[in-house]
């Protein structure tokens, strides 16, 4: 017996087995939620389709968050197979890789474009979808955000910009969302060393920094993250919505 049992559930944003979706999925699934996948460009394919298949996930989906054609698609697909939807997760990201480092000043016009359209506008449009395959049971929609919304991160940029956009975003539509009983909420989690982390100027450090200044003295694990989705997936968080929740070890409440 699951908290999630007989319930189905759509995840974007599996790129390998260390990022934070796949993480949240094995939560889900474990307390048994039947599950789907997309994913982002064919080189992805390979990677996801057979660690969906460890969950026993029959529908493994190409969804560029970019392509009106593409979301449309998956919901098609969704709502042919399953007739209706419990839950998304929004777990993805993207900037252009010279826009997250040096000053946020330099940001270009399309640089700025494609971070706000890949990493915020994308969930109104996942919402959008996923609302009509939701509303006659409810449904929770869960994003990631990072603490660079809300404070100056060194190299984060034009990020910490989006995932701003993403939070508001997550409050506008829990508002619309919240009569039809579908929950909207993001989490802020701490970072962590998935493929949106490699090749970051100054990771290690900020690790460091978080274990030395965090109450809980240590960085948070994917498992910390998984723990939170799988509460606002579930009944548990039946009252709350269009709320940020922060897994982070407490660092963020740390002034001086
Ligand atoms: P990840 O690289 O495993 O996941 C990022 C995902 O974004 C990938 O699966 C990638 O395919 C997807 N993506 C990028 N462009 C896309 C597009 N156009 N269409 C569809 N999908 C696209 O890294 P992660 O750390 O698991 O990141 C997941 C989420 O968690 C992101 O929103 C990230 O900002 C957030 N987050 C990460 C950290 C961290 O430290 N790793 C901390 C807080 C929040
Ligand atoms: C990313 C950049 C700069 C500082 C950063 C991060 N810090 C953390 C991250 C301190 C924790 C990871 N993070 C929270 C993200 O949201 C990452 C998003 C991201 C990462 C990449 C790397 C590769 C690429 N584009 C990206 N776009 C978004 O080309």
């Amino acid at each position: 017996m699951g908290i999630l049992d007989g319930k189905k559930g759509i995840i974007f944003g599996v790129a390998n087995d260390k990022s934070i979706a796949w993480a949240i999925a094995k939560a889900l699934s474990a307390e048994g939620m039947e599950l789907a996948f997309t994913y982002a460009g064919e080189a992805f394919e390979s990677r996801v389709k057979p660690l969906a298949e460890t969950l026993g996930a029959k529908m493994v989906l190409p969804c560029d968050v970019t392509k009106d054609d593409q979301i449309a698609a998956v919901f098609e697909k969704i709502k042919n197979e399953w007739g209706a939807l419990d839950g998304l997760v929004h777990s993805l990201a993207f900037a252009k890789k010279e826009e997250l480092k040096g000053e946020f000043l330099n940001t270009s016009r399309d640089g700025f474009a494609l971070a706000l359209d890949v990493s915020a506008f994308s969930l109104v449009a996942l919402a959008k979808g996923a609302a009509p395959l939701m509303e006659a049971n409810g449904g929770s929609i869960i994003t990631l955000t990072y603490y660079g919304s809300e404070k100056v991160v060194a190299n984060y940029n034009v990020m910490g910009v989006a995932k701003a956009a993403l939070e508001t975003s997550a409050k506008y539509l829990a508002a619309d969302l919240g009569p039809k009983n579908i929950r909207v909420n993001a989490i802020s989690a701490g970072p962590v060393k998935t493929l949106a982390a490699m090749g970051i100027t100054g990771f290690k450090a900020i690790l460091d920094v978080v274990e030395a200044k965090a109450p809980l003295k240590r960085n948070v694990s994917l498992d910390d993250v998984a723990k939170t989705a799988l509460y606002l997936m579930s009944g548990l968080s039946s009252g709350v919505t269009g709320e940020v929740i922060h897994v982070d070890a407490g660092f963020s409440i740390v002034g001086i």
